[in-house]
C-alpha cells in the first residue's frame, strides 16, 4: 500500500540509477524539486517546451479562441515600418524566439531597409530552434543567424561583438509567463546588455474581459489542454519519472484580481508519482500542479515593469486593450 506523506513532506530522497550527466538534467531536477515541494505545487514553464511542446505552441497560436498571435502580427504589420526605421537595427536578438513566424515581419522590414545583418534566435527549445535557424537561412541568404539555446530565465548568453544598434525583441507576451520579480530580473539582463541606441520591443497581452481571456486557454479542441499535460512527459522522458499523463486534466482560470491567467493540472486521483534523484511526490485526488502563469498588463503596469529594470517607455503601440507593443529604451 501506498504510504501517505503530508504535502510538505511529499518528497523523499531516492537512490535512482539514471544518469544526470547533463547540466540541464541537474538544473531540473533541482527545480522541479523545489516546485513540487511547494504548498501549491508549481512546475516552471519552460518544460512544455520539447519539440512536441513547441508544435503544440504553434498549434495554439493558430486556435480562433487564441487571439493573442493575430492581435501582435497587425500591430506588426503596421508598425514594423516604422519601429525599423526610427532605430535601423543592424542585429535582431529574439528571446523565446519559437518559430519566428512574427518575427520574419520585422526581418523584412529590416531587409526592405538595408539595415538587417544578424539575427539572434534565442530559445530553450533546442531541436525546435535549430529548425527556425535552418528555415530563415534559406529564406534571408545575407542575414547572419546564430541560434543560442539559453533560458532566459537565468542569463542571456549572448553572442559577443554583435553589429550595433541591436533591436531585442521579446514577443507573444511570454514576459506574462514571469511572475514579478522575474520578470524585472529578466528584462534588467536584457537592460545590462544594452547600449545607449539598442532598443527592446516587448509583446505584451492586454487585461480583458474574463470570457476573453479564459476562453484563449480553455480551448474547445483540446490543444491547449494537450499542451499543458506535455509538461508531464517532458519530466516522464528526461528525468525517468512516472507520471501517469491521462490522469491529469486540464484547468485554466483568470485571477481578476492578480490580473494572471493560472493553468494547472489537476490529479484525477490519489496518487504518488517516483521522480528520480527528486523522490516520491504524493498528489491527493483532486490537488494541483501549476504550471503556469500569464499575466495580462495595462500601460502603467508595463511602465512600472520597465521603470524596474531600468528601461524607459518611449512608444506604445495598442490595439484598444488587446495586446501592446513597448518599445523601451535604456534609462541611464
Ligand atoms: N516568440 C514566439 C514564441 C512564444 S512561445 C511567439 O511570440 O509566438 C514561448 C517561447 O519561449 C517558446 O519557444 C519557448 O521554448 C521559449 N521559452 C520559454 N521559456 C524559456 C526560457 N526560460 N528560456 C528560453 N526560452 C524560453
Ligand atoms: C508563450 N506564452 C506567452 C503563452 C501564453 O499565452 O501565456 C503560452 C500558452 N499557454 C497556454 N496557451 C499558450
Amino acid at each position: 500500500m501506498t504510504k501517505r506523506v503530508s504535502s510538505a513532506a511529499a518528497l523523499v530522497e531516492r537512490e535512482v540509477p539514471i544518469s544526470l550527466s547533463d547540466e540541464r538534467a541537474s538544473a531540473m531536477v533541482a527545480e522541479v524539486r523545489e516546485g513540487l515541494s511547494r504548498r501549491q505545487k508549481e512546475l516552471p514553464p519552460k518544460y512544455f517546451y520539447d519539440e512536441r511542446g513547441s508544435e503544440l505552441f504553434e498549434k495554439i497560436t493558430r486556435l480562433p479562441e487564441y487571439y493573442l498571435t493575430r492581435a501582435e502580427r497587425e500591430l506588426l504589420e503596421e508598425n514594423a515600418r516604422s519601429l525599423v526605421d526610427a532605430l535601423r537595427p543592424r542585429t535582431l536578438v529574439e528571446l523565446g524566439a519559437g518559430s519566428a513566424a512574427k518575427t520574419r515581419i520585422l526581418l523584412n522590414a529590416m531587409r526592405d531597409a538595408g539595415c538587417g545583418e544578424v539575427y539572434v534566435p534565442m530559445d530553450v527549445s533546442e531541436d525546435f530552434l535549430a529548425e527556425t535557424a535552418r528555415q530563415l537561412r534559406a529564406e534571408y541568404p545575407s542575414l547572419r543567424v546564430i541560434p543560442a539555446v539559453a533560458d532566459i530565465s537565468t542569463s542571456l548568453g549572448l553572442p559577443e561583438r554583435l553589429p550595433r544598434p541591436v533591436l531585442f525583441a521579446f514577443l507573444g507576451s511570454t514576459i506574462g509567463n514571469f511572475d514579478a520579480p522575474a520578470a524585472r530580473a529578466l528584462l534588467a539582463r536584457v537592460r545590462q546588455v544594452m547600449r545607449p541606441f539598442d532598443r527592446l520591443l516587448l509583446g505584451a497581452d492586454m487585461r480583458k474581459k474574463r470570457k476573453i481571456v479564459e476562453a484563449a486557454y480553455n480551448d474547445t479542441r483540446g490543444v491547449t489542454a494537450a499542451f499543458n499535460r506535455n509538461m508531464l512527459r517532458v519530466l516522464n522522458r528526461e528525468l525517468g519519472a512516472d507520471f501517469d499523463v491521462p490522469s491529469f486534466s486540464h484547468r485554466a482560470f483568470y485571477s481578476p484580481e492578480r490580473h494572471r491567467i493560472e493553468m494547472h493540472l489537476v490529479s484525477s486521483r490519489e496518487q504518488v508519482v517516483h521522480i528520480p534523484h527528486v523522490g516520491e511526490v504524493y498528489l491527493e485526488r483532486g490537488e494541483t500542479i501549476r504550471t503556469e502563469i500569464s499575466c495580462k498588463y495595462d500601460r502603467p503596469s508595463v511602465r512600472r515593469l520597465l521603470r524596474a529594470s531600468r528601461l524607459r517607455l518611449e512608444r506604445w503601440i495598442a490595439d484598444e486593450n488587446v495586446f501592446a507593443l513597448a518599445v523601451a529604451s535604456p534609462r541611464l
